[in-house]
């Protein structure tokens, strides 16, 4: 987030875009709750019906993959009624004149077609967010994943900038992070194209400093990406090692996914509980979770914070980094750390924007009144930052970057006439590995399912608690039919939660042209209803999990 989450209850103007806040952020849909009732306005662009849109003014109930046209029409709008921040523009960015000349055909004419969306009420959303002096956009899922998230991300970036709503409190552009500590595994370079605190990996300077501070040499190219380490698994990636992830569930066009791990010479998982994975793996390393270990999380609006052991990890249980440093020592490099208050002085020696952070800052330092230390923190006597590009944007102008819409990859047809979208929800938290082993959230959703609009249903025969398939060229799954107005006509939505009838057999592992994020936001389905499964052919461990024995 380039502002913080207590700003959210003083933004005048809340544009959410492709967030279920409240069920996936909690705390911080409570700041926008606040903001609401304090008097601001809040658009939601979502093809769904959620609890945010029952507070939002407006609901762009938005047709999925549409986002680009959306966003698009709205700098037309926003440009051609002169709305723009012309100081800013001309102080903070470069390039506008090319975004300026490619909006001019998304007209909200236009626009209406591909997005469902009145052009009436997208002036409106324009008008209001480029004139509310405190207005913040809040995005997740709904605009990265897709094969044009990237696309989706520029547009919104450009409205930012040409309303020069950026660099200032209760503003900017929020992109809401997604697991605990998932902010603090990109910080500390757990990603392919960086070493920590985004340090290029292909700039020979820093790649320099890094060889030197660790001793060894450094590849010059970036490593492979999630999606595509996927689609090789098995071929070039023949060995993996995975810390706290159960791919089985979570990665796109999974069985694709179970062919690669069979074919696999070595796979070693570190897990705090048996995952499906896992049932492929050759080595288990039991760890801990986060009450049962010392260090730091960041979260969204990068505040590192203390996290401190309460509990000693089950049996053999180990923390994470005791495994990763006894396992570098058996390869022949013992690394001299004591604990992980060494291990975060190390990174943050040879990273300037954490370079201000330490362990014994940590007790005692606040950031906006909060504990914790928001990075930038340059040295021992840096505040930290609560919001960024304050007096003039980090990169030094803003940059401006055209976006032309492109569609999903894989659209609605006559076999397939249903759009597919995927995602999360309040009760289980993503592959479930952790929530479903509790009784209290497995009684308030025990089961998976799909929403389904109504007149989809009636025209399938398909009641409310129906069994129904759902299938996709990909693959097909059994769960219930949740009869609902909450999703648009012509599109289904199910959890990504549960192992007995898992989204990602159905998911298009399309991805990103830039990150490779995969499009589970959209893909081509069909629904029929069914009787009720043999309760046999629901077992939680289809044979398919099974690594077969002759390949061991
Ligand atoms: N309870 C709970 N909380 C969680 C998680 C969990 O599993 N359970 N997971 C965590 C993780 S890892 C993450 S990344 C976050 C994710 O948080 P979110 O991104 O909020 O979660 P999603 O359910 O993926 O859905 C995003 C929203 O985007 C909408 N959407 C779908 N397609 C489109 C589209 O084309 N355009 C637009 N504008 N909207 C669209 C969906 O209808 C949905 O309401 O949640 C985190 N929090
Ligand atoms: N269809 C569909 N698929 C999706 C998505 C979607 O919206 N739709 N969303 C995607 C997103 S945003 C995400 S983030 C992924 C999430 O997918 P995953 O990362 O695979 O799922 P998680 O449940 O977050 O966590 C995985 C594992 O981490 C383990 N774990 C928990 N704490 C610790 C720890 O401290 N140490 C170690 N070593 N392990 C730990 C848990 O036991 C669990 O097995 O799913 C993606 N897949
Ligand atoms: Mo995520």
């Amino acid at each position: 987030m380039t502002n913080s989450i207590h700003e959210i209850r003083d933004t005048d103007f809340l544009f959410v875009i492709g967030s279920n806040t409240s069920e996936a952020h909690p705390i911080i849909a409570m700041e926008m709750k606040r903001a609401v009732h304090r008097g601001a306005t809040m658009v939601v662009a979502d093809p769904r019906q959620i609890f945010m849109t029952t507070m939002a003014k407006k609901h762009l109930q938005i047709k999925p993959g549409s986002d680009v046209w959306l966003l698009n029409s709205m700098a037309h709008v926003i440009i051609e009624e002169d709305l723009v921040d012309h100081d800013f523009i001309q102080n903070n960015t470069e390039n506008f004149e090319a975004v300026k000349e490619s909006v001019k055909k998304y007209s909200p004419e236009a626009a209406e077609e591909f997005t469902g969306i009145s052009p009436e009420d997208l002036r409106w959303t324009a008008r209001k967010y480029a004139t509310t002096e405190r207005a913040g956009i809040y995005y997740t899922l709904g605009i990265t994943e897709h094969s044009h998230g990237t696309d989706n991300v520029y547009a919104l970036a450009n409205l930012v900038l040409m309303t020069g709503h950026l660099g200032k409190p209760s503003s900017g552009m929020n992109p809401l992070r997604g697991q605990n500590n998932v902010q603090g595994a990109n910080d500390a370079g757990a990603t392919p194209i960086y070493f920590p605190g985004y340090q290029s990996v292909v700039d020979d300077e820093i790649r320099k400093k890094y060889e030197a501070s660790w001793g060894v040499p450094l590849p010059p190219k970036p490593g492979l990406n999630l999606n595509q380490m996927m689609k090789t698994l098995g071929n070039e990636v023949r060995g993996m090692f995975i810390l706290g992830e159960d791919i089985v569930l979570s990665e796109p066009n999974v069985s694709e996914v179970e062919k690669g791990l069979n074919a696999m010479d070595f796979l070693v998982i570190q897990e705090p509980f048996l995952n499906e994975t896992s049932r492929f793996a050759d080595v288990i390393f039991p760890s801990s979770v986060f009450a049962e270990k010392d260090g730091v999380f960041a979260n969204s609006e990068r505040r590192v914070q203390r996290v401190r052991k309460a509990i000693k990890p089950p049996g053999e249980a180990r923390e994470d980094w005791r495994i990763l440093l006894d396992l570098a020592e058996s390869l022949g490099s013992p690394w001299d750390l004591k604990d992980p208050s060494e291990i975060w002085a190390e990174m943050a020696r040879d990273t300037p924007k954490f370079a201000g952070i330490s362990y014994e800052r940590l007790e005692e330092a606040q950031t906006g009144g909060f504990t914790g230390i928001q990075w930038p923190c340059e040295s021992p006597e840096d505040p930290g930052t609560v919001y960024l590009h304050e007096g003039g944007v980090l990169r030094g102008k803003g940059l401006f970057s055209p976006v032309e819409y492109r569609p999903s990859e894989e659209l609605p047809d006559e076999e397939y006439t249903l759009v597919l979208s995927t995602g999360r929800t309040l009760y289980h938290y993503n592959a479930a590995t952790q929530t479903r082993r509790d009784s209290g959230l497995d009684e308030k959703q025990s089961e998976a399912f799909i929403q389904i609009h109504p007149r989809d249903a009636r025209k399938r025969k398909i009641d409310h608690n129906d069994y129904v398939q759902v299938s996709t060229r990909r693959g097909q799954v059994t769960c219930r039919a949740i009869v609902s107005g909450q999703v648009r006509r012509g599109s289904i939505w199910m959890p990504l939660h549960f192992s007995e009838a898992r989204a990602n057999l159905l998911t298009n592992d399309a991805g990103d042209a830039v990150t490779q994020t995969a499009e589970f936001k959209v893909c081509a389905a069909e629904v029929s209803r069914v009787s009720a499964p043999d309760p046999g052919e629901t077992a939680p461990f289809p044979g398919s999990y099974f690594r077969s024995p002759t390949q061991h």
